[in-house]
């Protein structure tokens, strides 16, 4: 097999152009991205993505759940093909590059192998996955974790956003339900390439993560029941406050977290307080509790923790409360092959490197489960993610990609 020499690389400027084009739809309020999953913008999107990819000669593919599938043949029609992928959906205030990058690399690559008439024995296939923010619709990953048989499809169809409208149906309504069975394709192997979403390669001064394993992340949805009265004219003792029972638990939260530091984290990013009036004593607050840690058994503690204190606070309280696992996957040891791929890969570039747990969850880490799996990752300025300050710098966009690229090419087998 040829050698993959370190001044095989790609076209960053070219790169760097597509994440911006990108950047233009669904366009944030503060410089970053509003692109939910199956909006009209999430649509937009993708057929700017399918009209880049079809450009470079790649056949299309859409699967059941919109996972789109980009493929550029390989000398071997039998040879299972080597994926690269991500996503384009991003939070209601993401960035420019959350899952943005990883796809538009695995573009990037085709483009590449395209202008040096590269060929490999195993197609290469550039993935979008259909919401993998989980904000619109959790949980998150939602369409890899249909893929890799973690959920079912029907399921996934009737989950519900905030006004009532189910996946199934919007995916529909935006026209990207594809026929191929959810699932149906088979693997050699994935590779992902991500912002690392937080601060550690920057201060190490490092360009590439070596991405090595994933923390585990578990969702708890909790509902409290209160009951709405007058701010001003009920007397205090009087009061059935769902949010001041919220607060108090948001407290315990950090609380446990924290005993498990440095690794475990904790927090809820999504709260609603009904009805949510200046002048009403909240009677219902319903809250999402994000806990993670590379250990399954601190996870395991910190949710068997938050119900027992949780339940606590409420019952002195005199109020109700419920309980709902709504997200979570387990922590994530990557395929020792691909991250040695990935490893060789930025060795023989010269990119300095360090091995990484991701603290953020992302498709690969549902796909690890069904096929060799590995992730690049590249630093992000002050580790700042979904947020639209997020920002990268186009030289980390490249090393990336060039680092991917390798590692794909090493594992497709180029032929000449
Ligand atoms: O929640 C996550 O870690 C990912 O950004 N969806
Ligand atoms: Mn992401
Ligand atoms: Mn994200």
């Amino acid at each position: 097999m040829p050698f993959i020499g370190e001044n095989l690389k790609v076209n960053g400027a070219r790169l760097w152009d597509s994440l911006m084009e990108m950047a233009k739809i669904g366009p944030g309020v503060a410089g970053g991205n509003n692109r939910q999953t199956v909006t009209d913008e999430d649509s937009e999107g993708r057929h700017l993505f399918k009209h880049w990819c079809e450009a470079a000669g790649c056949t299309m593919g859409l699967d059941t759940m919109g996972n789109m599938f980009a493929t550029r043949a390989g000398t071997n029609p039998d040879a299972l093909p080597v994926y690269v992928g991500s996503h384009l959906d991003t939070q209601p205030t993401g960035g420019k590059y959350d899952g943005v990058l990883g796809v538009l690399s695995g573009l990037e690559i085709i483009r590449t192998m395209n202008d040096l008439d590269i060929k490999t024995k195993h197609p290469v296939v550039v993935t979008n996955w259909t919401n993998e923010e989980g904000t619109r619709y959790a949980p998150a990953m939602l369409s890899s974790g249909v893929f890799a048989g973690l959920h079912t499809q029907e399921w996934a169809y009737d989950r519900v956003d905030a006004d009532g409208k189910t996946f199934g149906n919007e995916l529909k309504r935006i026209g990207w339900q594809g026929s191929e069975v959810v699932g149906a394709r088979k693997m050699h192997a994935f590779f992902e390439l991500h912002i690392e979403q937080g601060p550690i390669l920057e201060a190490e001064g490092k360009d590439i993560g070596i991405v090595t394993h994933g923390q585990g992340l578990s969702w708890t949805q909790i509902t409290i029941t209160g009951s709405d009265a007058h701010t001003g004219s009920t007397p205090m003792p009087m009061r059935k406050n769902a949010g001041l029972a919220m607060a108090r638990i948001l407290d315990k939260v950090d609380e446990i977290a924290l005993s498990h530091a440095p690794h475990a984290v904790g927090a809820a990013g999504h709260i609603d307080v009904f009805p949510n009036s200046r002048n009403v004593i909240p009677g219902k607050v319903i809250f999402t509790v994000d806990f993670r840690s590379p250990n399954l058994d601190v996870i395991t503690d910190m949710e068997a923790r938050l119900r027992i204190d949780a339940q606590k606070i409420v019952d002195t309280m005199g109020l109700k409360i419920e309980f709902e696992k709504v997200g979570g996957f387990d922590p994530v040891t990557f395929d020792e092959g691909c991250v040695s791929a990935v490893r060789k890969a930025a060795k023989s570039l010269g990119y300095s490197h360090m091995n990484l747990i991701s603290g953020a969850g992302h498709d690969a880490c549902w796909i690890n489960r069904i096929a060799p799996t590995a992730m690049v990752m590249c630093p992000c300025v002050g580790g700042l993610s979904h947020n639209e300050a997020e920002e990268i710098s186009p030289e980390w966009a490249t090393a990336g990609t060039d680092v991917l690229m390798h590692a794909v090419l090493e594992t497709a087998q180029i032929v000449s």
